[in-house]
């Protein structure tokens, strides 16, 4: 594993959207403190494939249509036979009736509907992204992954996780991801006009970059994400959501493996794959994006 590089430090850090208060009553947040084990997907590779991407935290968003070009380019391009999208695509997601005619939605959802004829696309939820549902799913033609995901291939298991749920030391956080996830509040949210679900959201993501200014990169928990890895019976683990891109040792031969965010800007060109082949995992660019 060691072949995957060092540690990159890369400007830009992972704002999860945080326990804002949400105008809503009568919804049980989790809210604990103790991570419980979660039950672990178990997903085998078709004995046909033989190069696996994974992307994330591309935070899609019409203000940066460099990044959505890239996405596009690459998406339209790659060599894979399938792509794991691990969280975060999109920015924000308020639901699946975003996807309104001309809408920036409307238009990446072209896309992986395009792409999807070329090679198998799998979305797993980010913090962003968690109320993308069944009706975009079918419509983009990706299938739906739980976090985490062990998927088989190669002879060997690799754990697949966005990355928030291991983020314990933000326990705020961690109260606010049971409560959201939860269907109950899903429901009610989604039951609201599509305007006051968006105005919500932007209220959220503006509270969220408050408090998390100066505050740094979530950091991910190793005693927990080696527990995962060992219930798993995998020795890798693949996520996203810190955008701290790099292949870290967690000892006893465990390694975590994170995928770099994606930002195109006049300032930054970010954008990163993990690609997976029967040599292993590498980490790429991708070609003419
Ligand atoms: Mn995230």
């Amino acid at each position: 594993m060691r072949q995957h590089g060092g540690v990159n430090a890369w400007r830009g850090c992972a704002r999860p959207l945080t326990p804002t208060p949400l105008p809503l009553s009568g919804c049980a947040g989790g809210g604990e403190g103790k991570a419980r084990m979660p039950d672990i997907f178990h997903f085998t590779a078709p004995a046909h494939w033989r190069t696996l991407d994974f992307i994330a935290d591309m935070h899609l968003k019409p203000q940066e249509p460099r990044t959505f070009a890239a996405w596009q380019q690459y998406l339209l391009t790659t060599p894979a036979d399938a792509v794991f999208l691990l969280g975060d695509v999109f920015e924000a997601w308020v639901g699946d009736d975003c996807t309104l005619p001309r809408s920036f939605e409307r238009r990446c959802q072209a896309v992986l509907r395009a792409a999807s004829k070329r090679c198998a696309l799998f979305f797993m939820a980010g913090n962003r992204d968690f109320l993308i549902g069944k009706k975009f799913l079918a419509r983009a033609h990706m299938q739906p992954l739980p976090d985490p995901t062990a998927l088989h291939f190669g002879g060997r298991r690799w754990l697949l996780s966005h990355g928030d749920a291991l983020c314990t030391d933000d326990a705020r956080y961690q109260q606010f991801r049971a409560q959201v996830r939860a269907p109950e509040w899903q429901a009610a949210f989604l039951a609201r006009p599509l305007a006051e679900r968006l105005a919500t959201a932007q209220h959220m993501r503006q509270a969220s970059e408050a408090e998390h200014a100066g505050r740094g990169y979530a950091q991910i928990d190793e005693t927990l994400a080696a527990q995962w890895l060992r219930a798993a019976d995998a020795e890798t683990l693949i996520h996203g959501h810190t955008h701290q891109p790099g292949a870290y040792e967690m000892g006893e031969g465990l390694w975590r493996v994170v995928v770099s965010d994606w930002h195109i800007t006049d300032s930054a060109r970010r954008l990163d794959v993990l690609r997976l082949t029967a040599d292993g995992l590498h980490r790429i660019v991708p070609d003419g994006v």
